[in-house]
């Protein structure tokens, strides 16, 4: 058995130490303050008797041990959780609660690195403040998320087209914006579909249609969607409905891009649905974005239990987020993002 005592600025570094000189296998006996400094004790090849007997077997260092133990136990954890991750070694340095909150974060689905810079960030703004750092991460969350309302403008109609994967939720979201502006605020929208291929693809935008009273064009080819643009020209709004495609299919995005293109400025809106699997939005991220994205729309916010991968859809695409959905009705739930409703679902 050795026994070693460690000196670091914070328990946390001293630990690094230990691990460094004693490996994995290393038990931590006590950790306490000592000035400003921070001590730890720790030995390897353990033997509990043979401690007692050489740290003393009075009663007071026995009382000691077990006033300890908790505190021991939370450190061993975190002592195995660091074992081989850099950036875990980097959070230990930070402080103790950095591992934590970073394990709130990755679990939260928010993506290792994203993690890890967040709490970077929050460490700076911690130690000139009163709050903590999880509380920091959820602060720079609600400032630093950047959003938009893709509707704001003046002068011609405003166009924006909803594009995404297959099931996104483009036309249902398309169908509340249209019919809250129609509805609530009295505004002149138009409508085009261009997913009509299949059969029966635009018949829920044509229901939407008569429901709040809105005109809907369904032109099948390009000089048709012209047509229809120019005939609503005098409207203050065209909400355009696109076909479902498969973003890793190259041809279906560059034919939708150049359906899109040229004419008249359209803003174009990526719809991703926030219980898609990671692997699927960051395809649709990769795929959507060989188009001039202007937006994001989250979906199914109702549905999901974390919400990570707003982040990390967001921080891919370097877009600002418009709308988060949450349901299926029409024209209810749907809300303008904030950072603030953001921060909240992500951290909170
Ligand atoms: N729970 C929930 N369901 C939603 C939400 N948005 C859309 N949906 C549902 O998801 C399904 C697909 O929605 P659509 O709007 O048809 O999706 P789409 O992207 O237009 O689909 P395609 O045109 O086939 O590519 C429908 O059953 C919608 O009611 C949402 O925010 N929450
Ligand atoms: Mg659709």
């Amino acid at each position: 058995m050795h026994i070693k005592r460690f000196i670091g600025d914070t328990i946390e570094s001293a630990l690094v130490d230990v691990k460094k000189e004693f490996g994995e296998e290393a038990v931590i006996l006590s950790t306490r303050k000592v000035g400003v400094a921070s001590e730890v004790i720790a030995a390897i090849d353990f033997d509990a008797d043979e401690i007692v007997k050489t740290m003393g077997s009075n009663e007071e260092f026995r009382r000691g041990l077990g006033g300890v133990q908790e505190e021991i136990n939370e450190l061993r954890t975190l002592f195995s959780n660091v074992a081989g991750s850099n950036v875990k070694k980097d959070l230990i340095k930070i402080g103790r609660g950095a591992v934590k909150v970073y394990d709130e974060l990755t679990s939260r689905g928010v993506d290792e690195k994203i993690s890890h810079k967040l709490i970077r960030a929050a460490a700076l703004a911690t130690s000139d403040g009163d709050l903590s750092l999880k509380e920091n991460c959820l602060k720079i969350i609600r400032e630093k998320t950047e959003v938009v309302n893709p509707l704001k403008g003046r002068g011609g109609p405003r166009l924006i087209a909803f594009v995404g994967s297959t099931g996104a939720g483009k036309t249902t979201t398309l169908s509340k914006i249209a019919a809250g502006l129609r509805k609530k605020r009295g505004v002149d929208v138009g409508i085009i579909s261009i997913d009509n291929k299949r059969p029966g693809s635009s018949e829920a935008i044509k229901q939407c249609g008569r429901q709040f009273d809105i005109d809907v064009a369904t032109p099948g080819t390009r000089s048709d969607f012209n047509r229809a643009l120019w005939k609503g020209r005098k409207k203050d709004v065209i909400l355009i409905d696109t076909p479902g495609i498969n973003p890793r299919v190259d041809k279906s995005v560059s034919a939708l891009k150049q359906m899109l293109g040229g004419g008249l400025p359209i803003k174009l809106a990526l719809v991703l649905s926030v219980t898609s699997r990671d692997e699927a939005q960051r395809d649709a991220c990769k795929g959507f974005s060989k188009m001039p994205l202007d937006c994001l729309v989250y979906t199914r916010i109702d549905e999901a239990r974390n919400f990570g991968s707003i982040l990390n859809t967001a921080a891919m695409i370097k877009k600002p987020i418009a709308y988060l959905c949450d349901g299926q009705r029409i024209p209810d739930d749907i809300g303008a993002a904030s950072g603030e409703s953001i921060g909240n679902l992500v951290l909170r």
